[in-house]
């Protein structure tokens, strides 16, 4: 979903991401029965249009109240996430250019937010439903913290050495998956973790993340199924603690089931340093932010504009993280566009780091960029 948003002589684009593997609680995406977006198009052109010329606007936040009015659902399905989001993230970057700031900053001004540099977390080897579940987890992440010009320049060396350390291993060119990520097949759990972890020792300030994505990972005796083994809650708890003793970690993303909460609790209270992210779980929606908060579930929140549907919202989720002491880290989605807005929403609200893929496809790279693009601007002020 494309929005263009024209005011004056002033004209911004948006677009919307799209999910695969989304968290059954998240705003509805409106896709027509083809798979389409007609319909939510539509409702761009006709009723958001309408109310969009039918007065002045004084602040982005006025038209995201108007937005989330006029939709009227607690999940946008009547106009659709999509619909609202395009438009919402639009107004968002025609008030930042009205009021002649960059767009990072117009949001760290709009959330009271102090903006800094995110860590990056690269997608470097997808699995899950990302890639036939070729690897049992979703993504196995490289994080590189720092400055973000040096950050990047060591992530682009260490993905281009496992593509290497890859390829001799297999003798052949090894497929990306949906994020720009390698991968690989392997049946030994560890296996990817050995390599992340040499990458890692070759650079000070870099660490492994996962998103276990574990919605996926389901079977129907209550459990989970890992490269056909099935594993109780408990055990796979275990098997995650045991990879944290083995391996330098930083955080775990949806370890278990979005219905599990009792399951984060616990691996939450055995993590100590190692961070436990919660994305379908929560998915970016204040409510369940809270509801997580009080069952102290986590310990940082995944923030995805895309699953609450408004940059208004978005940007009570990550004031409602923040409540509660908790990491704010920012996310693409697996179906990327061009757009590089989720870049300056994560330097704009200081997040901890930003989830943006591997470095295999443009658009992931982009958001890095963008975030390079940004530390420049904002040295030189
Ligand atoms: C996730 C995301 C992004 P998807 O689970 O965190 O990596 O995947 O967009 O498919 O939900
Ligand atoms: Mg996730």
């Amino acid at each position: 979903m494309e929005v263009t948003l024209i005011a004056g002589e002033m004209v911004v684009h948006a677009s919307v991401p799209s999910g695969k593997s989304t968290g059954s609680h998240e705003a509805l995406e409106l896709r027509d029965a083809d798979g389409g977006m007609e319909t939510a198009i539509a409702n761009v052109e006709g009723e958001i249009a309408a109310l969009i010329t039918s007065r002045e606007w004084s602040s982005a936040d006025e038209i995201d109240t108007a937005l989330i009015a006029l939709d009227g659902t607690p999940n946008k399905s009547r106009l659709g996430a999509n619909a609202v989001l395009g438009v919402s993230i639009a107004a968002q970057r025609l008030f930042a250019e009205a009021a002649g700031v960059p767009l990072w900053k117009a949001i760290a001004e709009r959330g009271g937010f102090s903006a800094a540099a995110p860590r990056l977390y690269l997608n470097f080897m997808n699995g899950g439903e990302h890639a036939d579940f070729r690897l049992p987890f979703q993504e196995y992440i490289f994080v590189v913290g720092g400055k973000t010009s040096e950050a990047y320049a060591i992530a682009q060396d260490a993905f281009a050495k496992l593509g290497t350390v890859l390829k001799s291993n297999f003798n052949t060119e090894i497929p990306m998956g949906d994020e720009g990520g390698y991968s690989p097949k392997f049946d030994d759990i560890e296996k990817p973790f050995e390599m992340l972890a040499a990458l890692v020792a070759e650079h000070s300030g870099t660490s492994i993340a996962i998103d276990a994505a574990a919605n996926a990972l389901r079977n129907d005796i209550g459990g989970y199924t890992l490269t056909g083994k099935d594993y109780t809650p408990d055990e796979l708890r275990a098997l995650y603690a045991g990879l944290i003793k083995k391996f330098p970690f930083h955080s775990i993303e949806d370890p278990f089931a979005e219905t599990a909460m009792g399951d984060f609790a616990k691996l939450t209270a055995e993590a100590g340093e190692v961070i436990i992210v919660g994305d379908d779980l929560t998915v970016t929606n204040p409510e369940r932010i809270k509801t997580a908060r009080e069952a102290k579930a986590i310990t940082a929140v995944l923030i995805k504009p895309n699953q609450i549907g408004s940059v208004k919202e978005a940007i009570e989720a990550v004031q409602m993280t923040r409540a509660a002491g908790w990491a704010a880290i920012c996310s693409h989605r697996s179906g990327e566009t061009d757009d590089t807005f989720i870049a300056d929403f994560a330097y704009g609200i200081g997040a901890h780091g930003i989830k943006a893929g591997g470095l295999g496809q443009k658009e992931r790279r982009e958001k890095y960029e963008r975030l390079v693009e940004i530390e420049k601007g904002a040295e030189a002020v």
